[in-house]
């Protein structure tokens, strides 16, 4: 069986959240970042990890939603088999590991982007990490205009890059003073997954493990 390594509140949301789409067998395991458990999967310490049953280990969020993608074609949430629509799926995957998940660094763990430790320096790095939140968030806010999902023209329908979406709207609600009201079509998408009864069985399982 699939085993996903997630932590709570993580990106590792994204590949739960597919895997629940997907409907196939899989089991989710609990971990704290740095704990033995996951260094031995992932030299990191990071989520998510994947292991198959042959001990077959793959990390990168982006490469795991592709990767189950790829796997489960029946699911239909690679976005598309075209050249065009496999690169705008390449290039939205990129743009949330190395814009936007990148961006909640400083704001998440603001000690590792300065060596002053005083609490003001610490806050200059969060106010920078949620200016760059911001930026991102304007970019996919305009992207989503006629758009229902991340990937296809218009109505178009779900892939992974939703769900690799999901995780980071949610931790703008939270992180930005002034949450995500200025992003309307980032909230719509926001309220769509919200909506979905795969992303709630898995947001009320990571909540109870
Ligand atoms: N580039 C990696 C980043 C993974 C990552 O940093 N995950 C966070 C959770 S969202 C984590 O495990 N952080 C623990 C740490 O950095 O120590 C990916 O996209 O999978």
């Amino acid at each position: 069986m699939t085993t996903l390594y997630y932590a709570l509140g993580a990106c590792s949301l994204a590949p739960h959240i597919v895997l629940e789409w997907i409907g196939a067998p899989y089991e989710a395991v609990k971990v704290q970042y740095g704990s033995k458990e996951l260094l031995a999967v992932n030299p990191a310490g990071a989520v998510p990890t994947l292991r198959e049953d042959d001990g077959w280990l793959l990390t990168q969020a982006g490469a795991i939603l592709e990767y189950l993608a790829e796997k489960h074609p029946e699911a239909g949430l690679s976005g598309g088999d075209t050249l065009r629509q496999k690169a705008e799926a390449h290039r939205w995957s990129s743009f949330f590991t190395s814009d936007m998940h990148a961006a909640f660094w400083p704001i998440f763990m603001p000690f590792r982007y300065t060596t002053d430790s005083s609490d003001a320096a610490k806050q200059e790095v969060v106010a920078a990490g949620q200016k760059l939140v911001q930026k991102q968030l304007g970019l996919l806010n305009e992207h989503l205009e006629g758009r229902d999902w991340v990937l296809g023209d218009g109505r178009g329908t779900r892939s992974v890059i939703d769900a690799y979406a999901f995780p980071m709207i949610r931790w703008a609600m939270k992180v930005l003073p002034e949450g995500i009201q200025a992003y309307p079509h980032v909230q719509a998408l926001h309220d769509r997954l919200a909506a979905d009864q795969g992303v709630q069985a898995v947001l009320a399982r990571e909540a109870a493990a």
